[in-house]
């Protein structure tokens, strides 16, 4: 039987790199992806091309609903047969930092109760139906908080945010149910990664889309505003920890061990350090001016003011420094990153169509 795979976020950056993947390199691979119905225009843009693709079935559901969960992962074990992989890949979750902040119920019922929900569902099924999932969770370097870095698979969690919290009970409800039910599940701790699909309001997207806009057009240039500057991240490319991601869900099956995985490229910039890199790909020095919330940078040829700050975009609580050592996915998995951070950045800002 072809293998099933089910996509949760499907239609965020990950999800709509790992369905490309799939359908790229396993032919025969039937892939059931879970969207939501939103009121938008314009919505699910980084799926669009898959949307009538015959081995492409999207259901709505919600990862709070799991009336909607259950249904879902029905149709995966109708498809399977009697003898298929089931593939489930979590990335649903209200992924964003700052807005967890904003939004702590629905964040922790979305990131935390929306995967006990499916591992619930999943233990309900008969044994021989429950023994062909593999379950994957998007488990984060957020989790990590403020402790000490560099962060690997031994590190103590010490989250500092509801989204970190959240993740962090679904990341250890996951291992329980691996450990107690002998249910197939893993999670990868990925650092951030991010490419041209990333959402608009993550700090990369928005220095690059501002990257982009100076170089369309100098004189209608509005400055970019930003929060902390001096927050350190282990900044990698998405494609490269989507591939990772199959790659734990392949070594499950070979050795039905504990397989949780940090993914990461061991080397960490400051935004300071990010907007700096960002501004000379298009051959611009930056020159900071000022202090505290008046500080700015400005092309150091010009004067033109390239970047502001504003308290709204500082959280309260900020991690800062998360830089991963992910020897063991390297060594396990034969994992290795393929794109340097001025590789994506440069592809981030070509991306962009600066309107104004
Ligand atoms: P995105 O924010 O781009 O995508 C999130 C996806 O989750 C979207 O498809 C969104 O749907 C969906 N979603 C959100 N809430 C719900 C809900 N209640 N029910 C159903 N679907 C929902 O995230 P990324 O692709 O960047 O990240 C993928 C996963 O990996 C996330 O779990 C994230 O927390 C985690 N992660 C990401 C890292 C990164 O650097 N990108 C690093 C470490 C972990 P919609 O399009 O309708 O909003
Ligand atoms: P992060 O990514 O919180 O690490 O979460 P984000 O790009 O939002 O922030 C990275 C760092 O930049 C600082 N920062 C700003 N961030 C945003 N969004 N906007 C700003 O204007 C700004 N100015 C400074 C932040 O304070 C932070 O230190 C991402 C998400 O993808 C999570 O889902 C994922 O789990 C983690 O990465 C690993």
């Amino acid at each position: 039987m072809p293998p099933v795979i089910v996509i949760t976020g499907i239609s965020g950056q990950d999800g709509s790199f790992l369905a490309e993947q799939i359908l790229s390199d396993t032919p025969d691979a039937i892939l059931i992806g879970m969207v939501r119905r939103t009121s938008a225009n314009l919505f699910r843009e980084r799926i669009k091309d898959l949307e009538r693709h015959p081995r492409v079935q999207l259901v709505y559901a919600d990862m709070t609903d799991a009336t909607s969960i259950r249904r879902m992962l029905d149709t995966a074990v109708a498809l399977a047969g009697a003898i298929g992989w089931i593939d489930v890949y979590n990335l649903a979750a209200q992924s964003h930092v700052k807005i967890s902040f904003d939004t702590p119920l629905f964040t922790a019922e979305t990131d935390a109760i929306g995967v006990l929900n499916i591992l619930e569902n999943i233990l309900h099924y008969p044994q021989d139906i429950r023994e062909r999932f593999r379950f994957y969770q998007a488990s984060t370097s957020e989790m990590f908080g403020n402790s000490p870095a560099p962060q690997n698979e031994e590190t103590p969690f010490k989250p500092r945010s509801p989204y970190g919290v959240a993740k962090l009970y679904a990341h250890w409800i996951v291992r329980m149910y691996r450990e107690s039910y002998g249910i197939k599940a893993c999670s990868g701790i990925l650092f951030n990664h991010e490419s041209s699909r990333r959402g608009n309001n993550f700090i990369t997207k928005k220095v690059t889309r501002a990257v982009a806009c100076y170089a369309a057009s100098v004189n209608r240039y509005e400055p970019v505003a930003v929060g902390n500057l001096d927050a350190r991240r282990d900044w990698g490319f998405a494609p490269d920890y989507v591939r990772a991601m199959r790659m734990m869900v392949e070594n499950m099956s070979n050795v039905p061990v504990d397989a949780d995985y940090v993914i990461a490229t061991g080397i960490s910039h400051t935004v300071r350090e990010l907007i700096e890199a960002a501004f000379d790909v298009i051959g611009v020095n930056v020159r900071w001016e000022g202090n505290g919330l008046d500080e700015r940078a400005v092309d150091a040829v010009t004067g033109t003011v390239l970047v502001t700050i504003d308290q709204r975009y500082f959280r309260p609580a900020e991690v800062e420094h998360l830089l991963g050592d992910s020897s063991r996915a390297r060594a396990e998995l034969g994992w290795q990153p393929t794109t340097t951070f001025r590789e994506m950045i440069t592809q981030m800002i070509h991306s962009h169509e600066c309107a104004h």
